[in-house]
């Protein structure tokens, strides 16, 4: 009996990709539910004929652009919190360099995306071939090299027997709850057709469990003396609560001792917001009530958080005098702002803490102090969210109609614009993946392509995707494949007539406008064109209305739910009015010099800030 299978590289490469499963609570399913590809010279005679043969076991679906189908296969992964996921093949060049951006998105949110740009000739017979970058005096360099920095695992397999040692890596860290990202495989195209004699076991069934590592005993020791002595704390919840699955661990943390909880960008839904615990979110679009308690409390335990500049207000937010703790499963993060760290998974750190704490509780003042905020921002939501029946509406009136539209198991997906702000303020988040944001990179673009991979992972829910016109006009191919593959999507386009955040932020800093609100740009007499949103995705295979009020919005989105197909409803609205309340200062540097008296102006603004920021640092 043989004990090799005689495949080619893509062959192989893809036998293996099937046999690998993950254990989802007792529940084993295939690790990668399918592959996004776009084909092209590089990848379509290799991996396509390899990905033909496997297509039963591992769908292939084809995309319209590089870049949103590998945000779909991130937003895919995201809804699964990194349990299941999805690889992305592209040809040699740019449908490789496409993805770049895309690889980036996911190593800043730590999201498992198996990339596998086709690749020039390890041969270099035929060099240079069509696409191919030549770095005169380094031939080992290709266009794929862009995916090193982005990646958090890079090969480029130049012979078929190297995948034996180079796929266990790749999945080591597709699946390590602290390295897990996106690993880069890159396949040159005369490799992906060699031949190897792989051992048949190579492709033995592999199931995935997620690897728990409990606190160290020292640092959990520490951290039990440090909140036990503290009489004002603040729990602030982020994406890696969500990850680990500790949500029922916050809850009953949270209520047991009346922790006030604050939640970021990527935290947000670990309590439903009508949990007595949550003040809502915290940071530059932070609610006024955690921001309120993260600027008097004593100490600060932060969960699963990479701590960013908008959850802490560029550091300039929290209270200087509190201590900090940072629950993170990987030290990188769990050492940043002179915390005490407590690396660990959040489930089980969470748990040892409960425990650890028995008899603490913390003032009573304080307790109260956070029951009265939050009741006073629940108020804030209320009246922001309220249509006051004018025919240019704020996005957080539309954010109100949205939020009042959607179903207790809906999800709402944003990135980029004025609208990751206002959605963190006012989205009222039911069940812990009702509120799908990518604000680690906020990339324009990925708003659509998100809401696809959203929709795979959950079918049965109804997908919202809240998008500016800026975002939608970046990229929006990805309707053609929600249409395509009947992933049915409801898309709100948000239309300001412009880049509104950034006009709004240049006028913060003292400039004029310029660049940014289509009226304030270089156009041909007339002004630039009023894009018809809801003709351009009915063009695409969408449904798709323009409304003109509140009230009409909330019947179209009644229309849009009944539909079976991709729902396009657009509505102008108001570029300059967003949320007052709450918030807080974000650093974005201001000129030294300027012969605008705004600039200068705001130039002392900055400075003031920066001088509170240096007591946190
Ligand atoms: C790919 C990418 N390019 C540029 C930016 C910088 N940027 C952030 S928001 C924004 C404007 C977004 O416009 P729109 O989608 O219309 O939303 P609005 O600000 O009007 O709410 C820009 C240019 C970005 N985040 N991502
Ligand atoms: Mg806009």
């Amino acid at each position: 009996m043989s004990h090799t299978l005689r495949l080619t590289m893509a062959q192989a490469l893809v036998k293996f990709m099937t046999a690998q499963k993950v254990d989802i609570d007792g529940e084993i399913l295939p690790l990668f539910d399918g592959v996004f590809a776009i084909f092209g010279h590089g990848n379509v005679a290799g991996v396509g004929e390899a990905l033909y043969q496997v297509r039963d076991q591992l769908p292939t679906y084809r995309a319209h652009n590089e870049q949103s189908m590998a945000h779909a296969a991130i937003a895919y992964a995201k809804t699964h919190n990194r349990r299941r996921m999805m690889a992305c093949t592209a040809s040699a060049g740019p449908g490789s360099t496409n993805m770049v951006t895309a690889a980036a998105v996911a190593h800043v949110n730590r999201l498992p995306v198996l990339f596998l740009p086709g690749d020039t000739f390890a041969t270099r017979q035929p060099d240079p071939v069509l696409q191919q970058v030549e770095v005169f005096s380094d031939h080992t360099i290709t266009s794929n090299d862009c995916f090193k920095p982005v990646s958090r695992f890079f090969d480029r397999i130049t012979r078929p027997e190297q995948l034996l040692t180079s796929l266990p890596q790749a999945m080591r860290v597709l699946t390590d709850p602290v390295e897990c990202g996106p690993v880069t495989l890159a396949l040159p195209q005369d490799v992906q057709t060699m031949a190897f004699d792989y051992p048949v076991h190579f492709f033995d069934e592999k199931v995935h469990r997620l690897r728990r590592q409990g606190p160290d005993q020292v640092e959990l020791d520490e951290a039990i003396t440090l909140i036990r002595a503290a009489k004002k704390p603040l729990l602030i919840a982020g994406g890696g609560v969500h990850y680990s699955g500790a949500l029922k661990e916050l809850d009953q943390l949270a209520t047991r001792y009346h922790l006030p909880v604050g939640e970021t960008q990527a935290g947000k839904g670990a309590l439903p917001w009508d949990h007595a615990q949550n003040m809502g979110s915290i940071g530059v679009t932070g609610a006024a009530s955690s921001n309120a308690l993260s600027a008097d409390c004593d100490l600060i335990l932060a969960v699963g958080t990479r701590l960013g500049d908008f959850a802490t207000g560029s550091r300039a937010m929290y209270n200087p005098d509190a201590r900090i703790i940072t629950i993170n499963v990987g030290s990188f993060d769990a050492v940043k702002h002179k915390a005490l760290p407590l690396v660990g998974d959040a489930r089980l750190t969470l748990q040892q803490l409960h425990a650890g704490l028995e008899g603490w509780q913390p003032e009573g003042s304080w307790v109260e102090q956070a029951a009265r905020l939050r009741a006073q921002w629940l108020h804030v939501q209320d009246v922001a969210t309220t249509d006051r029946g004018t025919s240019l509406p704020t996005d957080a009136e539309v954010v109100g109609a949205v939020n009042r539209a959607a179903g207790e198991q809906d999800i709402v997906v944003c990135a980029a614009g004025g609208l990751p702000g206002e959605l963190q303020k006012l989205w009222r988040t039911r069940y812990d993946k009702g509120y799908h944001m990518e604000y680690g990179y906020s990339c324009m673009g990925y708003e659509i392509a998100g809401g696809l991979g959203v929709k795979m992972a959950r079918p049965d829910s109804e997908v919202f995707v809240m998008v500016g016109d800026g975002s939608y006009l970046m990229l929006n191919s990805e309707i053609a494949t929600s249409v395509m593959l009947g992933r049915k999507l409801v898309l709100v386009v948000l239309d300001n007539r412009g880049y509104g955040c950034i006009h709004r932020l240049q006028q913060f800093c003292g400039g004029p406008g310029f660049n940014n609100m289509l009226d304030d740009c270089l156009t041909v007499e007339g002004g630039a064109p009023k894009t018809d949103f809801a003709a351009h995705a009915i063009a695409l295979g969408a449904k798709g209305e323009k409304v003109g009020n509140i009230q009409e919005l909330e019947a179209a989105l009644e229309r849009a739910r009944a539909s079976d197909i991709t729902y396009v409803v657009t509505l102008d609205t108001d570029a300059l009015v967003v949320t007052e309340e709450g918030g807080s200062w974000w650093e974005v540097a201001v000129p030294e010099v300027s012969p605008r008296s705004q600039v200068q102006e705001a130039r002392a603004r900055y400075e003031t800030h920066k001088a509170r920021q240096q007591q946190n640092l």
